[in-house]
């Protein structure tokens, strides 16, 4: 079905590429082949201006927890639009959505994360923290606490803070990043870097990276650690079970603060309502944003614990956004929130779809271009590789074939994405065991196009 309430796709692409700058893309490129226009979508579907539906495998950006199509949100943003439709919190007001908000999420948060500070993004939030806890060392007469550690391969956004806290080296390539007193450790990928160890080995050793680099830096000099719990944009890394509990140890013995990137983790991608109660890590702060309205509004914010939301009140804490607890962003957040409690979407991810995705996916691990095949709740990814046997790497520049493989998913209609040649889904958490399936068949159909592919261009040669 060609929608006629559209201009002709070419006169779109046409405008897309005059005028739009899209992220993280070579936009003359992009032009020249022009951008697929979406139109609509329902569910976990979405519909292009060619009228061709796709299964949307990476829940618009990791966030569309609900689903697309909830009429609910629209009405919440609505009703809130009539009447408050803005008003800041900066100079001793409020205003109902934000504060049911943040009490809302103190009610859902673990331990004593009980306050909140909001933003409009994740990346926002992650600057947030970054001031924040060098504030709350300042605060405990200890400012030469200023080093955050971080992790390669990390992602924590787009910001020149948070790209900072991120790992991510094609970023920091650009723009003159990281900021000052940010370092990074390596990440705990046992596929790829694990070598000869065993994961629960390798785990521990990455961990205790953290405790070597506080060494190297001086504890007194250190004041937190970042970390998702389970990388996103890295590549559905999924941590040996060693690694987080070492993490916490350190953490401890050290006395720093911890904070827990939830941004795709948080409001039920991992089967809880956050990814540290998955794992249990215990952050003095959490990062949220996407899932959080399920990406029908920005907002974002950092969840905070007694000890240093009580020492950062202590002063005026000079940081703060326009939006910050934008009325109608947390209306709708609000609303978002009622519906993944009220319909049980995350205790049927746990007892239900998650169990039947990993299942299913892991099936995929038979194929003959796939060294390993890994889902925890509702994120889930492959590594593709020439000869599993030894977890060899491509010959070709790294991400050539996720690449090729990406393209192959697209002309599937499902959107799977790749990091370097890691394939990664991470569905709407609505998604039922039916269209698990029908993924899943699309995906193993991109898998066997892709090996066919790089059989007859020559392309299954390992790296040397
Ligand atoms: N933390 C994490 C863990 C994220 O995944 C951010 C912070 C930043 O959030 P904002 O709202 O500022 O984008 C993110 C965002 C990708 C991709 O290609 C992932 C993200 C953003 C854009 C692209 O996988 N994650």
């Amino acid at each position: 079905m060609v929608l006629t309430n559209t201009p002709p796709t070419a006169e779109l692409q046409a405008l897309d590429a005059a005028h739009h700058m899209h992220p993280f893309t070579a936009n003359t490129a992009l032009g020249k082949k022009g951008a697929r226009i979406i139109t609509r979508a329902d569910g976990v579907r979405l519909t292009d201006s060619e009228g061709e539906e796709l299964i949307d495998g990476m829940a618009g950006l990791w966030c569309v927890n609900i689903g697309y199509g909830r009429a609910e949100l629209a009405e919440a943003a609505a009703r809130q639009m009539r009447e408050l439709p803005y008003y800041n919190t900066f100079f001793q007001t409020s205003h109902v959505p934000a504060l049911q908000l943040a009490a809302k999420l103190a009610e859902l948060a673990p331990g004593d994360l009980n306050h909140v500070f909001f933003a409009g993004s994740g990346s926002e939030a992650n600057d947030t923290n970054i001031r924040m806890i060098r504030q709350y060392w300042a605060l405990k007469g200890q400012p030469e606490r200023r080093v955050i550690i971080a992790r390669r391969n990390g992602y924590h956004g787009s910001s020149m803070g948070s790209a900072s806290l991120g790992g991510m080296a094609a970023m920091h390539a650009q723009g003159g990043l990281p900021i000052p007193d940010i370092v990074h450790i390596d990440q705990p990928y046992w596929w790829g870097e694990g070598g000869d160890t065993t994961p629960e080995e390798f785990g521990r050793a990455r961990a205790r990276q953290l405790e070597e680099m506080i060494l190297a830096i001086g504890p007194e000099r250190v004041a937190g650690f970042i970390g998702e719990p389970v990388q996103g944009a890295g590549g559905v890394i999924i941590p040996p079970e060693s690694y987080w509990p070492e993490i916490q140890r350190i953490v401890a013995q050290y006395g720093i603060l911890l904070i827990a990137d939830e941004v795709i983790t948080g409001f039920g991608r991992l089967g809880e309502w956050f990814g540290s109660q998955s794992y249990g890590i215990r952050p003095h702060i959490m990062t949220i944003a996407k899932g959080l309205s399920s990406g029908y509004q920005p907002i974002g914010g950092s969840i905070v614990c007694d000890e240093v939301a009580q020492t950062i009140g202590q002063d005026e804490f000079n940081h703060g956004y326009t939006y910050s607890g934008h009325p109608v962003a947390a209306a709708v957040a609000l609303e978002n929130l009622r519906i993944l409690q009220e319909e049980h979407v995350i205790e049927r991810v746990r007892s239900d779809t998650a169990p039947c995705l990993a299942q299913a996916w892991g099936a995929l691990a038979d194929h003959p271009l796939v060294g390993e095949a890994v889902s925890r709740g509702m994120m889930a990814s492959l590594a593709l590789t020439p000869d599993k046997a030894v977890r060899a790497k491509f010959d070709a520049a790294p991400g050539t074939v996720g690449q090729i493989c990406r393209e192959f998913s697209f002309g599937n209609n499902l959107v799977m994405r790749h990091v370097g040649d890691r394939m990664v889904i991470a569905p709407p958490l609505v998604i039922t065991a039916g269209d698990i399936d029908e993924l899943v068949a699309r995906a193993r159909r991109t898998l066997d196009q892709t090996h066919a592919y790089l059989q007859a261009e020559g392309m299954l040669k390992a790296a040397a």
